[in-house]
């Protein structure tokens, strides 16, 4: 497999933990969405993702090649296709409880603070404007994660099992402390992150050891 990723990318992030958690290999393509690089914009790469994002996986069958954008779309398909090991519980509500903090994360921070929406109110209302405003949504999603996580006792967020709660929280706290959020509130959070950030698959996962991250070989300067 393929996939088209970004170093300090949340979205890219997920997606690696999920692969590494489901041992699956994959070839890591770097795509530079620095302001000063914008290799999304570039010809090619519409045709890659038409919404000129990433993370895309990619892979081949037979001849046909398959394409998969959206990290939950990316999730809920490794779900399926590699059950082992699982990233859902067992129980439509424990299912759910999982899926709301996806959610949270996925729909109620990451669009609200990623790069193009900070461009844009850093345009209109000026750099710090739109920092001041990243901080925000930032803690107020991390504030609903964790009186949700505190409500569902465990070593993990949704109890005690690792799942896709762990995923999708762990690179918005990295994308938190970017942003200089104060993770004091959230104690859980950082606990169960700490818990994440001693496994395997989520240290690999991390940014700084992406091939594209600076000081790495083929990394940004
Ligand atoms: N909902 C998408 C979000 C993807 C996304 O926002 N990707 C960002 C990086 S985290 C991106 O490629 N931004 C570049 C741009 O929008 O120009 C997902 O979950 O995969």
């Amino acid at each position: 497999m393929r996939l088209y990723s970004y170093y300090r990318s949340t979205s890219s992030y997920r997606v690696r933990i999920l692969l590494n958690l489901k041992g699956i290999e994959f070839e890591y393509h770097a795509v530079d969405l620095r302001p000063t690089v914008r290799a999304q914009e570039t010809a090619g790469f519409e045709g890659v993702s038409a919404m000129r994002q990433v993370p895309v996986l990619q892979w081949q069958e037979g001849e046909r090649v398959h394409r998969l954008t959206q990290s939950v779309a990316i999730a809920e398909y490794l779900e399926e296709r590699h059950p082992e090991p699982s990233l859902l519980p067992r129980g439509a509500l424990a299912r759910a409880r999982v899926r709301e903090m996806v959610e949270i994360v996925n729909s109620g921070i990451q669009p609200l603070q990623n790069i193009r929406t900070l461009g844009r109110l850093a345009d209109l209302g000026g750099e710090s404007a739109a920092h001041l405003w990243a901080q925000e949504v930032i803690a107020r999603g991390l504030g609903a994660l964790e009186a949700l996580a505190r409500a569902h006792p465990g070593a993990f967020l949704a109890g005690e099992a690792l799942s896709l709660a762990e995923v999708f929280v762990i690179p918005q706290l990295y994308n938190a402390r970017r942003f200089g959020v104060d993770l004091g509130p959230f104690e859980k959070l950082v606990t169960v992150e700490a818990r994440c950030s001693a496994l395997e698959p989520f240290a690999r996962a991390h940014p700084d050891r992406q091939p594209d991250a600076p000081g790495q070989e083929g990394g940004s300067p």
